[in-house]
């Protein structure tokens, strides 16, 4: 069975959204970063980085020893083998869905990541930072849209795990003040995926949760913000 460690965020959404795609049973265990739960030792052991979500699976396809991956495209991966969905077996087409998912490791996640924290949640606003990062933002979705211009999905004719990770950072675009109104063919493929019952279902996992803890407050900016080597050090 797979084991998630997950919050309701974007780079948590991407894995719900496969396990309610393909299918695969999965148990949750709930990762307050809000509370810090994210240096427990524990979940240290399967997630160095201090981030989630991460996931083990005591019944791989290979070997008898339990498996644990953390990084959000690479558990994508992972599923993608087990299950045998989402991903194409012909080279050219899993290349294409590779270099589409590693855009969004690289690029789409880490740059719309800091523009939501810059324009919501830092609490001197730094016009320079602002700026920075919503132009990189438009201009990486200028470069989604050509791809969808194209192609029905980011890799081609079908959707894929590329399309799951990209969509819950699209989908933070109303909150960061981005409309997809000049993008009409992320738009096109926005309202398509939205439509997907197993898309709908993987963004409710754990909304109950989320509840309990009000949103940004002062106990979670100190735990989130501020980090680095010596304080994260546990
Ligand atoms: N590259 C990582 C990023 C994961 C990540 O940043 N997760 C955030 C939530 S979306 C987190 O765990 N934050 C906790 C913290 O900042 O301490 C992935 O894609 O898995």
């Amino acid at each position: 069975m797979i084991e998630l460690h997950y919050w309701p965020t974007p780079n948590g959404w991407k894995i719900t959204i496969m396990l309610e795609e393909c299918g695969l049973p999965y148990t949750l265990v709930p990762v307050r970063i809000g509370r810090g739960d994210q240096f427990k030792p524990e979940f240290l052991k399967i997630s160095p980085n201090n981030r989630m979500p991460a996931m083990t699976d005591d019944a791989p396809a290979e070997g008898t020893q339990p498996v644990a991956v953390f990084e959000s495209g690479a558990i994508l991966l992972y599923l993608a083998e087990k299950s045998g969905q989402f991903m194409p077996t012909d080279l050219a087409g899993r290349y294409a869905v590779m270099q589409w998912l590693m855009w969004q490791m690289s690029a789409l996640g880490p740059m719309a990541g800091q523009d939501g924290h810059f324009k919501i949640y830092a609490q001197e606003k730094i016009p320079y930072a602002v700026s920075r990062f919503e132009n990189e933002v438009d201009r990486l979705y200028g470069v989604m849209d050509r791809r969808l211009g194209e192609a029905e999905y980011l890799a081609g004719d079908n959707y894929s795990i590329a399309d799951m990770a990209c969509f819950p950072w699209i989908m933070t675009h109303k909150a960061q003040g981005l409309t997809l109104d000049v993008f009409p063919n992320l738009k096109r493929w926005y309202a398509t995926l939205r439509a997907r019952p197993a898309l709908q279902r993987g963004l409710a996992v754990g909304k109950e949760w989320k509840a309990s803890i009000t949103g940004m407050d002062e106990e979670a900016r100190k735990v989130l913000f501020g980090q680095n080597a010596a304080n994260t050090a546990r």
